[in-house]
């Protein structure tokens, strides 16, 4: 059991010599465990019947490699300081989520007959996929704004897909309706301690990576809801990395968190305008604005436009062959557009001591012909 958890909780990252025992005991064993604690009942019939419809996918990659966190060249020479990137886009889902999300998802086994998760899309995509790994129904809520495309892999982890409302606080609710009338085990996307546990783990890897000599001079990511910026906070505080900065970057039309740090208060926006949807969190989690506040970890906050994310997502297509949403595009502006450069000029980032450390927060929310979509929405803006 305790192989199970490690194995879910590090999706992918256990030591190559476990791999194929964590494969076996992750596939099978929750499974089963979920079946015997809700006498199989609780496993809603057509969920059973899509999940032995799927062939067994590959759970645990024999590849440690893909999880990198490497020197990127190209960006490296644009900033004139050593880039290293976390890619995040690797995982099974897609980006960063599972970590969190599969970590919150466990902990919630033992007492859930189910599980409703609202989500801009990302967050979503983590809990289907985890969910259909423990062979638990789960029903995902997604806004208006999701592409086709997004909600179509959903189904096709299995779950159940529900559209609701124009933005993801109108998901939530909904969400939240069915925890009350249906008795559903809530996955919040971003504002939950276990959430927060389960993302800290991607700076620890960064310090078994870098081993003890290295230390990233600052951290780069991405806002929504906050909870990625909360777990990256834990994370450097576990790794006793209190002195290295994060610049946590947002989209205009998508930034409450920069909104909040602005007005020295949480701030809710009226709207999302953003196209970086998955960003699209109305009201930042506040435990992300304390941190902001507080200054135990340094954080920057800062925005850049919609053009500028995508024109970071293409640049990075082009340099590293990488396809990533507009809301990882926010964190590789900083680089593109100049804003890491800028903080230095200002004074605002002091001289690195280490690697700049970028989180490639990945997103399934794109393919080609919604990179086109987005490239005419935005030049006609
Ligand atoms: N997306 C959340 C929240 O949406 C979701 O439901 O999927 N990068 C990507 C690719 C993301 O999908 C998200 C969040 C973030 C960054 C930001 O993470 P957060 O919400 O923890 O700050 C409304």
């Amino acid at each position: 059991m305790t192989q199970w958890l490690h194995a879910l909780n590090l999706d992918g990252n256990v030591a190559p010599s476990n791999m194929a025992a964590a494969k076996h005991i992750v596939t099978r064993h929750a499974k089963l465990v979920f079946a015997q604690r809700h006498g199989g009942q609780a496993v809603q019939k057509g969920r059973m019947q899509c999940l032995a419809s799927q062939p067994s996918p590959v759970w645990l990659s024999p590849n440690k490699q893909q999880y990198f966190c490497g020197r990127c060249a190209a960006m490296s020479k644009r900033v004139g300081i050593t880039v290293y990137l976390k890619m995040e886009n690797s995982q099974p889902s897609g980006s960063f989520k599972i970590r969190g999300i599969g970590y919150l998802c466990q902990q919630l086994a033992s007492q859930a007959k189910g599980f409703v998760c609202s989500s801009g899309g990302n967050a979503g995509m983590a809990a289907a996929y985890v969910t259909r790994k423990m062979g638990a129904p789960a029903t995902i809520i997604v806004p208006s704004s999701t592409p086709h495309l997004f909600v179509q892999r959903l189904k096709d982890q299995c779950a159940t897909v529900k559209i609701i409302g124009k933005v993801w606080d109108d998901a939530n609710a909904e969400a939240l309706r069915l925890v009350k009338t249906e008795g559903l085990a809530y996955v919040p996307p971003f504002d939950h301690p276990l959430i927060w546990k389960g993302h800290s783990s991607v700076i620890l890897e960064v310090a078994a990576s870098l081993g003890p000599n290295v230390k990233p001079g600052a951290v780069l990511t991405s806002v929504g809801g906050g909870g990625l910026l909360c777990g990256l906070v834990e994370g450097l505080k576990d790794a006793g990395w209190m002195d290295v900065p994060i610049i946590a970057m947002e989209t205009v039309g998508a930034d409450c968190l920069n909104a909040s740090v602005k007005a020295g208060r949480i701030v809710t926006l009226d709207d999302i305008t953003s196209e970086a949807k998955c960003l699209g969190a109305k009201t930042v989690c506040t435990k992300a604005f304390e941190y902001c506040q507080s200054n135990e970890i340094k954080i920057i906050s800062e925005v850049v436009t919609d053009q500028q994310a995508l024109h970071a997502v293409e640049t990075f297509l082009d340099e590293e062959r990488v396809l990533v949403e507009m809301a990882c595009g926010a964190t590789l502006a900083a680089i593109y557009s100049g804003v890491v450069q800028r903080l230095q000029e200002e004074g605002r980032l002091p001289p690195l001591m280490g690697p700049l450390l970028v989180i490639v927060c990945g997103g399934s929310n794109i393919d080609t012909e919604q990179l086109s979509i987005l490239k005419q929405r935005l030049q006609t803006k």
